[in-house]
């Protein structure tokens, strides 16, 4: 495959072309190197769990069509797909449990460097769960507490359940859908997918649906709700996004992976007069701090600190030859970056005890020890500045103007004004068909599809056809760095509805929403129309959907079962691996509509999905009775 194929970002093609002409291994490269990809394995049917096998279905009905164990395809596949879920949902919800931690540091009252920012949200929250105290330290020590319950409470209402629409709620308590615990849910998945339990595939993947819903209405929802207490709420800010953000004159470090327990503490380090003395000492003209994947998002969302790029390029922002140092926490953090970064001066850190790689530094970093060793850290990057190779230096030039820091609390501000600050303007823009309705554009980036262009391609389709578009994680990256994220880009791509609304309010038609456990936002989003009234009584009422086109972690599987258990049509691709199994495929995309609401559906060309999403979205303005649009769809290209 020739290089221009594998991105539709010139951006990423001309660092790549690079890497490649100095016989780089990149994740393109290995890619090709696993081609053909296991037929089993893609297809679900290959079985690893007990030490008999491994076992595998014959797809075309001649060979074995149960495994030693006797478990046939369906329930080889569901167990699959159910594992693959739960290790997503613990993934977030063990985010959530480092931020609370980091919440109960600030009650111990240690100078650990972390504080409140933003009180208001910290007393709703303490309101909403009836946390009461004399101090805010003395309330924040409860707070911890009782959100640390959620991830193993045995009686009482699970998190932040109550803030779904009642229909929904009652759909959950009548399928059986209620998360009990965070933990006890992943946990249940584990024991009933182990050899001879359950061998029922709709029941083992109702039981994954319950696990991910504890992770959106519950883990993911928990590490938003904290860490913007504990960092601020984010407000519309304005950015810069693509590898052209480093600088060739300064001491770059880039964060990659998903806490910002780690990125808030480096900036707090990187601002310090010594720590910038001694970078003036070594040459530098100052300390430029840019990110990777989600942890960018989370420093981008409330600080504006530009982002070098998505989950593909990260091995690419070492290419340029100007990273100092690359810090990285957990999840996404491809452990090739090793290897890659021996090739520079780049300094590679772990700083989690949950993510070490071979070969990496390891600068271990605790709520307790946090900015200490975040300045360890920063002048570890100051002093290999001194070491790089300048002809080695390439940082291509293009980078992109963004708008981001849009909330669920917000955004209805932005969309009102101060004086009709609430979501019936937006409620009003639907019903009137203005804007036909609201869409998630999620997720990661992966080999299997061209860089970027399945994103791009669904989102200017869909805003064209006056569809108002929410992001995040890798998927918000790839938009932002298309232009779609900045003010004008409703002038340049958008149809004449959102167009108007979009100008009137000076916003972009695609909405930055955060990292991926910010996802819990646009849960709260669809809360919140449901509240408002008019459009659609439950989620599943509303004139929305959800895609992750382009998905590569168990983290989107888990993402897009709780999405679509909350009544939202969700389309996914690559297909989740249950392409062997016709039961399980129909219950995902048929069957599990009637329990929850919402059902998934699996497509990769994404002119087909616009449709589809846009279809789906007609469907539901027409249920409901809402006005026609009143513009054509605009024509794209
Ligand atoms: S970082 S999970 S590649 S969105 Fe959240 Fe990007 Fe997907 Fe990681």
């Amino acid at each position: 495959m020739k290089t221009k194929d594998k991105s539709i970002d010139p951006v990423t093609v001309e660092a790549l072309e690079k890497a490649d002409a100095q016989g780089r291994s990149t994740i393109w490269s290995r890619y090709q190197k696993m081609i053909p990809v296991c037929g089993f394995g893609e297809l679900g049917i290959c079985c690893t769990i007990c030490l008999m096998g491994p076992c595998r279905i014959d797809p075309f009905g001649e060979g074995a069509q149960v495994g030693i164990c006797g478990a046939d395809a369906d329930t080889i596949a569901a167990r699959n797909l159910a594992r693959a879920v739960a290790a997503g949902a613990a993934a977030h919800s063990d985010h959530a449990r480092g931020v609370v931690e980091t919440l109960e540091e600030i009650a111990k009252g240690n100078d650990s460097g972390y504080r409140i920012a933003d009180v208001d949200r910290f007393e709703a929250l303490c309101a909403e769960l009836r946390v009461e105290g004399d101090s805010v330290q003395d309330k924040a020590g409860m707070l911890a507490e009782r959100l640390m319950l959620e991830f193993g409470r045995y009686k009482g209402d699970f998190g932040f359940i109550h803030r779904a629409p009642e229909g929904q709620r009652e759909r959950w308590a009548l399928g059986g859908a209620v998360p009990r615990a965070i933990d006890r849910e992943i946990a249940e998945v584990m024991h009933r997918t182990h050899m001879g339990v359950d061998a029922d595939p709709v029941s083992i993947i109702d039981q994954a649906f319950r696990c991910a819903i504890g992770d959106g209405w519950g883990g993911s929802m928990m590490a938003t709700e904290v860490q913007d207490i504990l960092f601020g709420s984010p407000e519309a800010i304005r950015s810069k996004v693509n590898l052209g953000v480093l600088k060739e004159d300064m001491v770059n470090v880039v964060v990659h992976g998903h806490e910002p327990i780690l990125s808030e503490m480096l900036v707090m380090a990187s601002r310090e007069p010594e720590i910038l003395r001694r970078a003036e000492e070594a040459g530098a003209k100052g300390i430029n701090l840019t990110g990777i994947c989600c942890t960018a998002n989370e420093l981008l969302m409330r600080q504006g600190y530009p982002i070098a790029g998505n989950f593909l390029q990260q091995e690419l922002a070492i290419s340029t030859g100007a990273v100092d140092l690359m810090a990285v926490d957990i999840q996404c953090i491809q452990p090739a970056l090793s290897e890659f970064a021996s090739h520079y001066h780049t300094r590679l850190i772990t700083t989690s005890e949950k993510a070490k790689i071979p070969g990496a530094e390891h600068i271990e970093i605790t709520p307790e020890n946090a900015l200490v060793k975040a300045r360890e850290v920063i002048t570890t990057a100051v002093e290999n500045f001194r070491n790089r190779v300048p002809e080695m230096v390439d940082i291509p030039e293009g980078v992109t103007d963004l708008v981001a820091g849009f909330t669920a609390e917000n955004t209805f501000q932005y969309l009102g004004g101060r004086f009709r600050a609430s979501y019936r303007p937006l409620n009003d823009a639907i019903a009137s068909g203005r804007i036909r309705g609201v869409a998630g554009v999620v997720g990661c980036c992966t080999p299997k599809v061209k860089h970027d262009y399945n994103h791009l391609t669904l989102v200017r389709e869909l805003i064209a056809r006056d569809v108002l578009v929410v992001q995040t994680g890798c998927s918000a990256i790839a938009c932002a760095k298309a232009g779609f994220m900045r003010p004008e880009a409703a002038e340049e791509y958008a149809g004449d509805g959102l167009r108007e609304v979009c100008e009137a309010v000076g916003i972009p038609p695609v909405l930055h929403f955060g990292s991926c456990v910010d996802n819990s936002r646009i849960l709260m989003a669809c809360a919140n129309m449901v509240r408002e009234g008019g459009i659609g009584a439950d989620i599943s009422e509303l004139p929305v959907a959800g895609c992750a086109p382009e998905a590569m972690s168990e983290k989107a599987a888990s993402i897009a079962f709780y999405v679509a258990a909350s009544g939202i049509y969700t389309v996914f691709h690559p297909p989740m691996r249950v392409m062997g199994s016709k039961k399980v495929l129909d219950y995902l995309t048929n069957g599990m509509e009637r329990k929850y609401g919402g059902k998934l559906a699996f497509e990769g060309d994404p002119y087909k999905i616009a449709e589809m999403m846009v279809n789906h979205i007609d469907s539901k303005r027409k249920a409901m009775g809402l006005q026609p649009m009143m513009y054509e769809a605009r024509r794209v290209g």
